[in-house]
């Protein structure tokens, strides 16, 4: 887990320099402290074995949480654009700046994952995720964590503008998967939800139109998602959904297919 980096750090460098165990000490025992971590950064922008979806598939873990996290949402993602958030100046002071790195981390985080799928679910119809293969992303997956089984609607394209919505491509025919955790838990930063399983599809075609339009979803159950400290009678069902590419309306500038918004219709 990262957010245990820097205790282990503080031992590690224990080891080697007695003369910080009062530092690594402080860190244990402070709560404020504890909330400073060095996100890590995704890699692969994406996992393109989410291409192979199908009935019964299982995602093993998915974490609502920064940076890293976002690569097992999508089959791919689009690499960030404009310029990477500029470092903070260091002072030298050991407290000050380890906040400013975890703030700093978190901040290219964000800028890192611009294209994933976590500006699907961020409430900002202007930020979207964009898959990231050469041509227009037919097959590409990505998924949403989705507040209910019913009502559900998507916001196709990029929708940050109407200039910007025509340059992009927007999905056109879809396979839409309803998806279920098994459990999940909560972490000091994050929602982790494991054996996300693809329950069931249909297939539709979307409407090339900015703003909300309905996203039909399959019918299908799964039991309670177990999480801790829950009173079995109080769970719910933590739903997906996993929209596959089939084919797109081509944008009229950038062959890059776009998704702003998935989530409760209004
Ligand atoms: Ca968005």
């Amino acid at each position: 887990m990262q957010f245990f980096d820097i205790t282990l750090k503080a031992q590690y460098s224990w080891n080697r320099h007695p003369a910080t165990l009062i530092w690594a000490l402080l860190i244990l025992a402070a709560p404020a402290l504890a909330q400073f971590r060095t996100v890590e950064q995704p890699s692969s922008f994406g996992t393109a074995d989410l291409k192979n979806i199908r009935q019964g598939y299982v995602i093993p873990q998915l974490v609502y949480g920064e940076g890293a996290a976002w690569d097992a949402w999508s089959s791919s993602f689009l690499e960030p654009s404009g310029e990477e958030p500029a470092p903070p100046e260091w002072t030298g002071d050991e407290d000050s700046d380890m906040e400013e790195a975890s703030y700093y981390s978190s901040e290219v985080a964000d800028w890192n994952t611009m294209y994933s799928a976590r500006s699907l679910t961020d409430g900002d119809t202007a930020s979207g995720w964009s898959e990231g293969v050469a041509g227009n992303g037919i097959g590409e997956v990505v998924i949403a964590r989705v507040p209910d089984n019913k009502n559900i609607g998507i916001m196709n394209g990029f929708q940050r503008s109407a200039s910007l919505y025509a340059k992009n491509a927007r999905p056109r025919r879809v396979r839409v998967w309803l998806m279920a955790a098994e459990s999940m838990d909560f972490g000091q930063f994050d929602d982790l939800y494991y054996n996300v399983k693809a329950l069931a599809s249909l297939e539709t075609e979307l409407a090339d139109r900015q703003g909300w339009q309905p996203l039909p979803l399959p019918s299908a159950n799964a039991p309670p998602t177990r999480a801790p400290g829950f009173d079995p009678a109080d769970l719910t069902v933590k739903w997906f959904v996993a929209i596959q590419i089939l084919s797109v309306y081509p944008g009229s500038a950038w062959q890059d297919t776009c998704i702003s918004e998935i989530g409760t219709l209004p």
